[in-house]
């Protein structure tokens, strides 16, 4: 089952890879460069601060130029694949909405993040990023595009010159969001920054000709205009991987031999326990009941290995 989402409790060394930088290829813009980069912010899909991922689906309105085959929301559910090809686009200018079974809160730093799909540092489709705590109040993330000039169908957009987008890393990196950007903006009196339910992509349409859409070209929190690829066809608009979150309320604690993990249920999902030993394969280690209460507590000894994870899955 895709429909996953995980909460992981880290019980042993944190095993931390950093990649070299490679040589040349810096942006001219003042913003975090491509995956890789020294100042990058890209997140990679085996982060260890991920601890859930979004699971539902709420609402989708596909955008233009958008074929059957991608209009596939649950290829956006759970873990992201670093797959191009295992994703939902959205067509120009549509839009999707996630809910994450484990609500996201506001603490130090980015809280969640999105992945995308391209397949190289500068093919990037970009999305708008909002967040609501119930679903009808949305706030948007600012903005930034100093990119000058339209960007053709297989063209480049440089990331050190866009801003507070998803999709400006390549496949298997993601962009990091920190809801405390959003305190002062535009509907943040509807937001509760300790309980974000949803997370909606709203495509940028990153051009502007009457023989290809009938949008008008987005523009950023500033009023510039926005440009990302114009016009693409079939797969058009922002490709979603998967929604990771960081900041939930899960809390483990280190008991003798084990450790005992809380978290906040959603009424009426089952939740299986899962375990791995290198973040990226999972095993089902112990199923349970249908949760009816706000607060689960569970424990767990383990034995002699050296390093080992657990996860929460929550299945409606
Ligand atoms: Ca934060
Ligand atoms: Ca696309």
């Amino acid at each position: 089952m895709r429909s996953l989402s995980f909460l992981r409790a880290f019980l042993a060394i944190f095993v931390l890879s950093l990649v070299a930088a490679p040589a040349g290829a810096g942006g001219g813009g003042p913003f975090p460069p491509r995956a890789g980069q020294p100042g990058s912010t890209a997140v990679a899909l085996d982060d260890p601060r991920i601890v859930a991922w979004a699971e539902r689906m709420v609402s989708v309105e596909w955008g233009e130029d958008l074929s059957e085959e991608w209009m596939a929301p649950e290829r956006a559910l759970g873990p992201a694949s670093g797959n191009v090809m295992d994703v939902v686009s959205l067509g120009r200018g549509g839009r999707i909405t996630y809910e994450t079974a484990l609500p996201v809160i506001d603490r130090a730093g980015p809280d969640f993040a999105v992945f995308g799909n391209a397949h190289n540092d500068y093919f990037l489709e970009l999305a708008f990023v909002e967040v609501s705590s119930d679903g009808e109040n949305f706030v948007r993330f600012p903005t930034a595009s100093l990119t000058k000039d339209p960007v053709p169908a297989f063209g480049s957009v440089d990331p050190t010159m866009v801003d507070g987008f998803a999709g400006k890393f390549r496949v298997g990196y993601a962009v990091p969001f920190d809801l405390a950007d959003l305190r002062g903006e535009p509907g943040a009196e509807y937001l509760d920054f300790n309980d974000v339910r949803y997370i909606r992509l709203v495509d940028v349409v990153g051009g502007e000709d009457a023989r290809f859409t009938s949008l008008p070209q987005s523009r950023d929190s500033e009023g510039r205009l926005v440009y990302d690829p114009f016009p693409t066809i079939a797969s058009a608009g922002f490709d979603l991987d998967g929604i990771a979150v960081f900041h939930s309320e899960l809390r483990a604690e280190p008991v003798p031999g084990g450790i005992t993990l809380r978290w906040r249920a959603q009424p009426g999902a089952s939740t299986r326990i899962l375990r791995s030993t290198n973040l990226r394969e999972w095993s089902v280690h112990e199923t349970l009941a249908p949760a009816n209460t706000a607060e689960q507590v569970w424990t767990v000894s383990f034995g002699e290995e050296a390093r080992v994870f657990f996860g929460v899955a929550a299945e409606w």
